[in-house]
């Protein structure tokens, strides 16, 4: 086996992991990753980032080389959210934990937003030895100075540590969490493969979440506190990515209308900077006014993917939404006054979810002739959530691991996955304008072969026309 520290090496070395391969909707870009690179080189340490998908060869022939002191992995997703066709990721986190083992004594150190929902259950299964839940970039860059001062890691805030064997603990995040402490480190060549794979490169205005959706783990990962970057560090960013050819963003936030003042704030610092760049984000119908969709239009919004969840009131309260189906309508109505294109997410199946009302919201949906539609079949169900609390472990005395090892769904009795999914298959014979879970292989690589082209943004478009022409093919 390797030393890990080579002779004279001024910074100590970090090698940083990604290792999402998933490719639905499109491959994503690892911001994460990118956000702790900043943090660790404003700290003094010498990074590279592996990445699962552009570094051309094998994770263990890089830290071979790098020989770095400390490893960073970052798990995105467990799995992929779908009931109708689950797909887990926890086994390659644990087989690059094992490849990793073989060529370096470095601490390997796991962050990322799966991570956090499983912390305790992820360190036994994988055999690393640290892991960082929430935000990351102070908690890791204070563990590697206690790890280098020889310091028990057991008091940072966020931070996962074996106690022994089989005692994995992991603390609570700070209370302030600390919101952005560096700015992300792009990798040109790394945004570079992104882009040219279609995918759309994120940014991020904003942490934190205040509302409380019953089965929504994003106040979980990133807080429930609102942390904000201002219009300048914004457009900053966006110029920086503008510079290495992205002409398009995704804004991240897990809703981007928390706060009008930030509204107003980012939009009109994109409009004074003229960075012709195009962006997509979620809104949430609360409180969502036409002028702040206008504003957001002038600013390069073009197209919107809103967290309606429903189109059928009872539903939206069990589930906990702030809005009701009037405000979709009218939120949908503006969007499209002004020829914004926009999406609705819908989880079907979730409490209070009936026949009944899976049937008002299709219905109504046919109402909205201009929108998309993405189309979720159960509810994944959570830690740190209400659909945790009360049909998860705490409620049914199960393990935590029973419900990261397989994804678990609520789906409301007396529904079934499979009837809802029949259900919504048919309707979507004559809405080409629905996705129903994840689509299809043959279809899935028709989209591959458009962003491979370098056709970029969400393609929703193509997804309607590529629909409409399948239907036909099967009716002739
Ligand atoms: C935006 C988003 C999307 C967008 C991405 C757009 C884009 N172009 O980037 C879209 C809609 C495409 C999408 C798709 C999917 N998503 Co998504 N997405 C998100 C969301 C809201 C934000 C992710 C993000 O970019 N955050 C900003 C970055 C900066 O934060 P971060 O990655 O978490 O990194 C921070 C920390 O985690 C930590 N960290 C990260 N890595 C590391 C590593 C180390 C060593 C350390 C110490 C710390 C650390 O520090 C970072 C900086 O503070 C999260 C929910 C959330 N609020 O986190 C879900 C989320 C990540 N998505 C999720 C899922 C499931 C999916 C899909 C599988 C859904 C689907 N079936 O289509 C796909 C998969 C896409 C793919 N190919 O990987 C789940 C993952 C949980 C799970 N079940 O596995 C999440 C958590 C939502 C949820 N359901 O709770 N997603
Ligand atoms: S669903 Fe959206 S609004 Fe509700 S808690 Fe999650 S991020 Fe916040």
């Amino acid at each position: 086996m390797e030393t890990n520290r080579p002779q004279g090496a001024a910074q100590p070395r970090v090698l940083l992991v990604n290792l999402n391969t998933y490719d639905q909707p499109y491959p994503v870009y690892p911001l994460g990753l990118a956000y702790i690179d900043g943090a660790l080189r404003k700290a003094g340490y010498e990074t590279r980032l592996w990445d699962s998908r552009t570094s051309g060869e094998p994770v263990e022939q890089c830290a071979a080389k790098m020989k770095p002191d400390y490893v960073a992995l970052s798990l995105r997703n467990i799995d992929n959210a779908q009931s109708h066709n689950p797909l887990s990721f926890v086994r390659n986190l644990s087989d690059c934990c094992s490849v990793l083992r073989k060529v370096t004594t470095a601490p390997l150190i796991v962050g990322g937003s799966a991570f956090s929902l499983f912390p305790t259950e992820l360190l036994e299964l994988t055999g690393a030895d640290y892991g960082v839940r929430g935000e990351g970039e102070a908690p890791l860059v204070e563990l590697l100075s206690a790890l280098r001062d020889g310091r028990a890691p057991s008091e940072i805030p966020g931070v996962a540590w074996n106690e022994s064997p089989h005692d994995s603990r992991c603390n609570e995040c700070a209370a302030m969490q600390a919101g952005f402490t560096a700015e992300p480190a792009h990798d040109p060549d790394i945004i570079n493969a992104y882009v040219s794979t279609g995918s759309i490169i994120g940014l991020q205005t904003q942490r934190g979440c205040p509302l409380k959706c019953c089965y929504c783990a994003y106040p979980h990962i990133e807080g429930r506190r609102s942390r904000f970057r201002t219009g300048a560090q914004v457009v900053e960013e966006m110029a920086r990515l503008r510079a290495l050819g992205v002409r398009y963003t995704f804004i991240v936030d897990s809703v981007f209308n928390t706060s009008e003042k930030h509204i107003v704030d980012v939009c009109e610092a994109m409009i004074a900077a003229k960075l012709d760049m195009e962006w997509e984000c979620f809104l949430s119908p609360r409180g969502l006014t036409r002028e702040h969709l206008e504003l957001m239009k002038r600013a390069g919004l073009k197209d919107v993917e809103f967290g309606s969840d429903s189109f059928s009131d009872p539903v939206l309260a069990a589930y906990g939404k702030s809005f009701t189906f009037d405000d979709i309508k009218r939120v949908s109505d503006d969007a499209q006054a002004l020829d914004i294109n926009y999406s609705h997410y819908l989880i079907f199946g979730g409490p209070g979810e009936t026949p009944e009302t899976i049937e008002e919201t299709l219905a109504r949906a046919e109402k909205m002739p201009r929108a998309f539609f993405f189309a979720t079949l159960g509810m994944r169900i959570y830690p740190g959530t209400r659909l945790w609390e009360k049909h998860g472990p705490p409620a049914t005395g199960e393990t935590r691991e029973a419900f990261l090892a397989t994804p678990r769904f609520h789906i409301e009795p007396p529904l079934t996955v499979q009837g809802m999914y029949a259900r919504l298959r048919a309707f979507r014979e004559t809405a080409p304008n629905w996705v129903v879970g994840d689509p299809p292989p043959a279809f899935v690589a028709t989209m591959k072969k458009l962003r491979d082209r370098g056709l970029s943004g969400p393609l929703w478009e193509y997804i309607e026309l590529l629909q409409r022409y399948q239907a036909h093919e099967t009716q002739g």
